[in-house]
């Protein structure tokens, strides 16, 4: 026997901080936690270049979540479909740079997933006040999906919606709380996937809005 091959532990179940939700996905449950500070200041240097914007669907709708970016690629949408731009098109310049914390916290998040030296290019951050979701869908605007993707959600919690490769597949529903980071690739990486409408609450991290942060490799 080795230090990795069968033993005493083998019937526990894994650490309650690390939940496996696919072959090649995984809930870091609190990963992000104790870093409020930082990530208040991170945030609110983003948003100060490029506030929030409920942005225009190809449809004619709008996102009920407003979004905003940073990092080399922001992903945007307006009536002529869903893309990643090199600049914010609300102000015709680049998207504020990438904090360091965010790049960091994804490398470290991926890797303790299983995903080595993961080097984000766009970061999407969410706002979700009550009522705002996400319908399912699956991240296809990125150039390669070798890459795998790590979300972290600060503030009011919500109820993740988790499919499978097909949109008629029936979603799992798993509560992300502050600080949790979701670390997903390979084989799951174009999974239907969706936010249930926020509930109201107050969170002191972010009142009555829920925060995330998509971290991703667009090109
Ligand atoms: C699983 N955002 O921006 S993050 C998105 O909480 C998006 O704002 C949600 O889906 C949010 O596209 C969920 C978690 C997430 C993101 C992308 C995934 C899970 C995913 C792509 C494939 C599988
Ligand atoms: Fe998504």
């Amino acid at each position: 026997m080795t230090a990795s091959g069968p033993g005493l532990f083998d019937d526990l179940p894994p650490a309650p901080e690390r939940v496996e939700i696919g072959a090649q996905a995984c809930l870091l449950r609190g990963f992000a936690g104790g870093r409020d500070t930082a990530f208040r200041r991170a945030i609110d240097a983003v948003v100060g270049q490029a506030d929030f914007r409920n942005m225009q669907t190809p449809g004619g709708g709008r996102m009920s979540a407003a979004m905003t970016s940073c990092g080399g690629y922001g992903w945007v949408t307006d009536r002529r479909g869903y893309r990643y731009a090199a600049a914010d098109p609300e102000s015709g310049a680049p998207w504020p740079a990438m904090p360091r914390l965010f790049a960091t916290l994804a490398a470290k998040a991926a890797r303790r997933a299983g995903f080595e030296a993961f080097e984000p290019d766009a970061c999407l951050v969410n706002r979700y006040a009550v009522g705002a979701r996400m319908g399912l869908h699956q991240d296809k605007d990125e150039a390669d999906y070798d890459h795998p993707i790590v979300s972290v959600s600060l503030g009011l919690p919500a109820v993740f919606l988790w499919g499978g490769p097909r949109r008629a597949d029936k979603p799992e529903r798993l509560l992300l709380e502050h600080g949790d980071v979701l670390v997903w690739g390979g084989v799951d990486r174009l999974r239907y996937h969706g936010i249930a409408p926020v509930k109201a609450g107050f969170h002191p991290f972010a009142g009555e809005q829920r925060i995330n942060l998509t971290l991703r490799r667009a090109h």
